[in-house]
């Protein structure tokens, strides 16, 4: 027998709670198999809420005992559904109290109170909070926490929570414990403790206000070497939010604390962050410049939080993007900021665009995907299942898109002064994203209601253009039409606010004035037209001669752009659009379009060849000595092949596969001596420091060691060899295995094993070990597949099923980041993907629905893979006992 559907909840369903919490007295008597917590709870009716019973959730709870106002309550007056308790109570005071008894150690689900390694750690958001005791547990309900944690002194010497340390002391029986008083009233989901033997880097600073405050960045013993980088991260966090928003930090301790088992980057709870060691622990022996990155942009994310998402909370989960939207866009500006000023006056448009793309191309090979298949949603989502379901690429990067159009449409300043009246109007209070935008309106005089169409509309919009020269009087028209294909549940699109940076480029290669009929002036680089219904003309006069339209600048609009562009205007653009971001955009689309052209040759049976003029316009951006390295390297790669299988119809992953492989190899033999010479000029020297232009000039050498390694190139075998063994640090020890790994380096496996013996003892090395094979392609007929590899790779030491990097790095490796093994024509990798998901399921539903969602847009693969992939994801949903999570995928996947 199956198991129920889930019940599916409503946006359109909120409601007031009749009951909600002033102040909540949490007691903690630790213990890795039986945690006893005792909360005392003053519960308030709410005047302006319907008369109601109170409301308790509760998941995988023992009830030792409950009281309401110090009596045990009829059993009448409780009706208890699935994780709901309903207490009918009377008085606009009531004192409750609950005693449950939780197991941290056979918390494999990661959500709640659990164990990783000696310590316990807790993971509240979305609703784990009610896996520690009953209680009103949503996010409208902010309430003042005091909380007590008693444990053994060996075990757990160190007992955090959040907000200020008020008493601590020792007990009798080698225990000891410590209370904690948050000042700030706070929705349960902020919660947290930790239990465990760490030890802390601390640096005090003082906030522009001049108070002083403690930040602790707390690691395992031994790894204090690694935690400077997160440690000046929050430094730089700090310092941003001040200068960039006038947002100072409110408390007096600011704690990150690293955990081993984590199932996503990092959780903001109130002055006591958890982090996944990944978005911690760096130094440069262990950690990549991306990593370094990585690190600085998660810290910046959780600390940008304390005023976007702690101070102004969510009303509902609906709301979601209503702080993650808006603090992904925060730590993006923060990441462009922090590059800009690496950089220098002179290079930071450029450093600039590097975020920018990078940020595109996330959105490009997540979000798009997602908004075009069975989970489409829009940023606001209007229902769910399962709503850890949709902490999405939608809701997170879509929502960052939506807050930036707006700060597009409304300047720098205007959008400061939306924030700022945001939080005059908001602050302490859990809101909606109407709120929000209302702000923006109000501090802006502007009217956005017809932009809020963003809030509710999934799928992405195309945007079409279509330019007309007149010779004859030198006008330009640009006319511009949208259109957003149906998505499940949502057949019929609305126009939407779409602002449109535009640039005209004269035959010179430079930007042209712009000046749009009736204006008295004309206006010189880029500007922002706003397209606001289906179809809109915009008449550029004054034009010398027919111009290059440089459309969507800055990727000023989270849509796919139809405009008709043949090779050589790509290649113009490729060699001259004055945008980074659109000179960048131009190749992607040159190489979109030779990619999925030769792969078209391939499943055809034809022979492929790689286009001389695109050659040409590759080259000539590789010896260009002018660009930043950086820049050139996101240049110089090809687009994901995520993104790839998108454009594809039908997606066709062996032969997308086998057009990358024949691209890269045609280019790096082709231009082996300019890929070498550069490698040879681009060497970094000296000592391993993480900034961006050293940062640059490694990615674009270690892309050039790809190309030459890819090629086979008679000397790059042994300049990856030597660069491994001679690296003094990741990035480039990295690199160098990675290009061995993708390739027929007759040294791979050596390199392979020797970073594994050397490595042994260090979980993070060791996933980049296991995702470096995992996304590994195939080179050679006599390498093996890669499900073989990673079948072997699960018997491992270095893997487990029960750490989600783990999982991340071999199991998502393989099924997301390597298409071209993964999907077989045998069906063997589904069958394998069937498995690990019905597994992982029983362990950790979060972590199994991430990988389940690998395969959500099997509609859009062959016919013959669609019918092997159809069959496994039926088999999935078959099961009798699957998680919420995982059920709500497939069935959405399978159209049930
Ligand atoms: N807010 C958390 C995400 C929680 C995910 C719960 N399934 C991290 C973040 O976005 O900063
Ligand atoms: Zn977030």
């Amino acid at each position: 027998m199956r198991t129920e559907h889930a019940p599916t909840i409503q946006r359109a369903d909120y409601r007031l709670l009749s009951y909600t919490v002033d102040t909540v007295d949490l007691h903690f008597r630790l213990d890795a198999e039986a945690t006893e917590v005792r909360s005392r709870m003053l519960c308030l009716r709410n005047p302006e809420a319907a008369a109601g019973p109170l409301v308790l959730y509760g998941d995988a709870l023992e009830l030792v005992s409950l009281t309401i106002d110090g009596r045990e309550p009829a059993p009448e007056t409780i009706r208890r559904s699935s994780g709901v308790m309903a207490i009918e109570v009377s008085g606009d005071r009531i004192e409750v109290e609950v005693v449950t008894r939780i197991n941290p150690t056979a918390n494999t689900a990661l959500s709640g109170l659990y164990r990783s390694r000696d310590g316990l750690f807790t993971q509240c958001e979305a609703e784990g909070f009610r896996r520690i005791t009953w209680f009103p547990d949503r996010p409208d309900v902010m309430a003042r926490f005091t909380v007590t944690l008693e444990g053994e002194r060996a075990a757990y010497p160190v007992l955090l929570s959040n907000g200020n340390l008020i008493e601590a002391g020792s007990l009798p029986d080698g225990r000891h414990f410590a209370r904690w008083e948050d000042p700030f009233p706070k929705p349960s989901y902020l919660f947290a403790l930790v239990a465990a033997p760490l030890v802390a880097l601390e640096r005090r600073e003082r906030t522009s206000s001049g108070r002083e405050v403690l930040l602790q960045v707390w690691v395992e013993e031994g790894n204090l070497d690694r935690a400077g980088h997160a440690m000046d991260s929050l430094v730089h966090s700090m310092r941003w939010d001040e200068e960039t928003f006038g947002l100072e930090l409110d408390l007096d301790r600011y704690m990150i604390v690293v955990a081993s088992d984590f199932n996503m980057g990092a959780m903001e709870n109130k002055g006591l962050n958890i982090f996944n060691a990944k978005y911690v622990l760096a130094k440069p022996e262990t950690a990549t410049d991306f990593d370094y990155e990585g690190v600085e942009s998660v810290v910046a994310h959780e600390y940008f939080h304390n005023w976007t998402g702690n101070r102004v909370t969510c009303r509902d989960w609906f709301q979601l993007t209503l702080k993650e939207g808006l603090t992904v866009f925060r730590d993006q500006q923060f990441s462009a900021d922090m590059l800009a000023a690496a950089a220098g006056e002179a290079g930071a448009e450029s450093a600039r665009a590097v975020q920018r793309i990078s940020n595109v191309r996330g959105l490009r090979a997540a979000q798009f995907p997602e908004d075009a298949g069975p989970m489409a949603h829009p940023i606001r989502p209007d229902s769910y299942q399962e709503i850890n379901n949709f902490y999405t690429a939608t809701v997170y990067e879509k929502g960052a898109e939506v807050i930036r159009m707006l700060h597009t449409l409304l300047g720098r300043e205007g959008f400061r002064n939306g924030m700022d009246l945001y939080f005059s109007y908001h602050d302490g209070q859990a809101v909606t994203c109407d709120d929000f935008v209302e702000c923006m309106a109000e501090a802006n005089g502007v009217d956005l209601d017809l932009f809020m169409r963003w809030y509710g509309q999934a799928g992405t919009p195309r945007l079409r253009a279509e330019g007309r020269f007149d010779a004859a009087d030198g006008s330009y028209t640009l006319t511009l039409s949208q259109h957003t294909p149906g998505t499940p549940g949502q057949a019929d699109k609305q126009p939407l606010h779409i602002p449109v940076a535009v640039g005209l480029i004269g035959p010179d290669g430079k930007d042209l004035p712009l000046q749009i009929e009736g204006e008295h002036h004309a206006q010189l680089g880029t500007r922002v037209l706003e397209l606001k219904t289906a179809e809109a003309s915009f008449r550029f006069v004054g034009l010398p001669a027919e111009p290059v339209p440089s459309l969507l600048r800055g990727f000023s609009a989270p849509v796919i752009l139809e405009l008709e562009e043949d090779e050589a205007r790509l290649a113009f653009r490729m060699a001259h659009d004055s945008d980074p971001f659109n000179r960048w955009d131009a190749a992607q689309r040159y190489m979109e379009r030779v990619i999925l052209a030769q792969a078209g040759e391939h499943a055809a049976g034809r022979k492929m060849v790689t286009p001389q003029a695109f050659g040409h316009a590759f080259r000539a951006l590789l010896v260009d000595e002018r660009l930043d390295p950086a820049y050139l390297a996101e240049v110089l790669a090809l687009p994901s092949e995520a993104y790839l299988l998108d454009r594809m119809k039908p997606a066709d992953p062996a032969a997308l596969r086998a057009a990358l492989i024949h691209l890269m190899r045609d280019l790096g033999h082709a231009m082996q001596g300019d890929f070498l010479s550069r490698y040879a000029d681009l060497e970094v020297p000296g000592p391993y420091r993480y900034h961006p232009a050293d940062a640059g000039r490694r990615a674009l050498r270690n892309l050039c060691l790809r190309y030459m390694t890819a090629a086979e190139v008679g000397i790059a075998f042994e300049l990856a060899q030597r660069q491994f063994e001679h690296a003094e640090n990741m990035t480039e020890r990295h690199g160098a295995l990675q290009a061995l790994t993708q390739s027929v380096a007759p040294g791979r496996e050596t390199a392979l094993a020797a970073f594994r013996t050397e490595f042994a003892g260090d979980a993070l090395v060791l996933d980049k070990w296991l995702a470096l094979q995992a996304t590994a392609w195939r080179w050679s007929e006599t390498q093996p597949s890669g499900l073989e590899l990673v079948r072997a790779l699960m018997q491992d030491e270095a893997f487990s099923l029960s750490n989600p990097n783990k999982v991340y790095a071999l199991l998502g490796g393989f099924f997301r980041g390597n298409p071209g093994e993964f999907h077989r024509d045998d069906g063997a990798g589904y069958a394998f993907w069937a498995d690990q998901v019905i597994a992982l399921d029983a362990r950790n539903p979060q972590v199994a629905s991430r990988m389940a969602r690998a395969l959500e847009n099997w509609q859009r693969y062959t016919p013959a893979l669609q019918a092997l992939i159809k069959a496994e994801m039926q088999r999935v949903a078959a099961c009798e006992a699957l998680s919420s999570d995982v059920r709500e995928i497939v069935e959405k996947a399978l159209g049930d």
